[in-house]
């Protein structure tokens, strides 16, 4: 990979002062030790958002960077298991603490309390990109210092989350997908999983009445969040959880709310490679059983493949019924790099086209034509700047360098009119959500300085 001076970009309109000002939101978010997603409404670590943090920040101070991840392995449950969110501390957010009870639970740590389920596992390649700023000796120190807890992570993902040896791995909250209100998700919970309670509630339009106590929409208009029903039922699927002491055989003997997410499982494609390059650095032998694991998910991925759609989806666990409610994930396979080139131009196929998810400001995080579509609402349209650095560093490999070139500039301009926000209408580019959000501005850093990467 080699790297770009600034002023070899051909993004002209003052791209150091975009870096410059990038800078300024990652150092007023930063807690000392890791980087918190947003003053207000994010107050706690979260674990891909610091995987995505320290991507960035490692052009800044690769130190600090290694700090970030570093501190995400204090969340690490005995069972391998790292957590979406270590909590912050402080006295004011001990309601958040009690909710999710992590204590009890044996795996989870002493010294933190976190949630108790995960987020998609970022955290190889945010290992693997620190590491390319390191030099050999010191990028080998850096692997062997990490890779216990990311190899415990991989392995707890399978003997946990592949119960039945298929292959893919399911998730259990739409949290653990990192896109909460995500079309597929948020069906499924409506369709199958509202209990009673909720029902009734919904019935009587009585949810207007109910105060959930949210910090989302004190800091968010609630137009743009997850409806008092949504979040209702996300709290009932968290309770769940919680009375099973996050024990997942308990879970998934009581539940059958369990996803195969195509984002998740996208993702942990490419940290598997990523993991499998890690250990052939160290010169470690991986278990065989992990690697027949890593093979078994590449080819049951293809499962996710409609023919009649021609698009990927999620699955559901137990039937393996596919979720076709189209959204972002469906391009996401790019990013997995386990599809084949003509698979991978069907792809850029919807992503250029106008009713999908070809926008003025892409990638709206549904298709455009989609009924869920909502220019500003949360996951249910929006573009997403991690979404866009995920399938822009997929289409660099398959070779859509134009592609990449265009979106990684549309990127940039919608930041650089609108600011470092949460996520931005794909058909304007105005910004919504949270202000001087951290990945927003890590992953533009990201972008500034490899405008052409691999
Ligand atoms: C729950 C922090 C996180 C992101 C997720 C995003 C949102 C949390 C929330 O914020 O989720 O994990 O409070 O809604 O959906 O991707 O990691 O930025």
């Amino acid at each position: 990979m080699n790297e770009q001076p600034l002023d070899n970009l051909p993004i002209d309109e003052a791209p150091i002062d975009l870096f410059e000002a990038a800078k300024v939101v990652l150092q007023m978010n930063d807690e000392g030790m890791y980087t918190i997603p947003a003053t207000n409404l994010y107050p706690h670590q979260w674990l891909w958002d610091s995987c995505f943090v320290a991507i960035g920040l490692r052009h800044v101070d690769v130190e600090r960077a290694q700090i970030e991840i570093l501190s995400l392995m204090r969340g690490q449950w005995a069972n391998g298991m790292m957590p979406n969110m270590i909590f912050n501390p402080a006295r004011q957010y001990r309601r958040e603490r009690d909710f999710w009870r992590s204590w009890l639970s044996t795996d989870a740590p002493d010294s933190v309390n976190t949630s108790g389920i995960t987020q998609p596992p970022m955290l190889a390649e945010a290992i693997v990109l620190i590491g390319e700023k390191l030099n050999k000796a010191e990028r080998r120190s850096w692997y062997k210092t990490v890779f216990p807890a990311l190899l415990r992570y991989h392995q707890w993902l399978y003997a946990e989350r592949d119960p039945h040896g298929e292959g893919l791995v399911l998730q259990i909250h739409p949290w653990e997908t990192g896109l909460d209100s995500t079309p597929p998700w948020i069906h499924e919970l409506h369709e199958h999983q509202l209990p009673t309670w909720i029902q009734i509630i919904k019935r009587l339009n009585a949810d207007r009445f109910i105060n959930l106590f949210r910090r989302d929409i004190k800091f968010a208009p609630a137009s743009q969040r997850l409806s008092t029903l949504d979040a209702l039922a996300f709290f009932s699927v968290q309770r769940r959880l919680r009375r099973k002491n996050y024990d997942i055989k308990r879970v998934l003997s009581h539940s059958l709310f369990a996803i195969e997410d195509i984002n998740f499982n996208s993702i942990f494609i490419r940290a598997n490679r990523h993991l499998q390059d890690i250990a052939e650095l160290l010169k470690i032998k991986l278990p065989e059983e992990l690697l027949e694991s890593m093979q078994k998910t590449e080819s049951a991925f293809a499962a996710l493949w409609d023919p009649y759609s021609r698009q990927y989806y999620s699955r559901e666990f137990v039937t393996h019924r596919l979720l076709k409610d189209s959204s972002i994930g469906t391009l996401l396979p790019l990013y997995a790099g386990c599809i084949s080139k003509e698979r991978a131009q069907e792809l850029v196929k919807m992503l250029e086209d106008e009713h999908l998810f070809g926008a003025n400001f892409p990638i709206p995080s549904v298709p455009l034509n989609s009924e869920w579509f909502n220019q500003h609402a949360y996951w249910q349209g929006p573009t997403w700047v991690n979404m866009n650095w995920l399938i822009i560093d997929g289409l660099k490999r398959y070779g859509f360098d134009e592609h990449a070139t265009a979106l990684t500039e549309s990127t940039l301009e919608m930041v650089r009119s609108g600011g470092f926000a949460e996520y931005f209408s794909p058909l304007d580019g105005s910004p919504a959500g949270a202000d001087n959000f951290s990945w927003t501005a890590a992953l533009v850093i990201d972008l500034l300085k490899y405008p052409t990467k691999k």
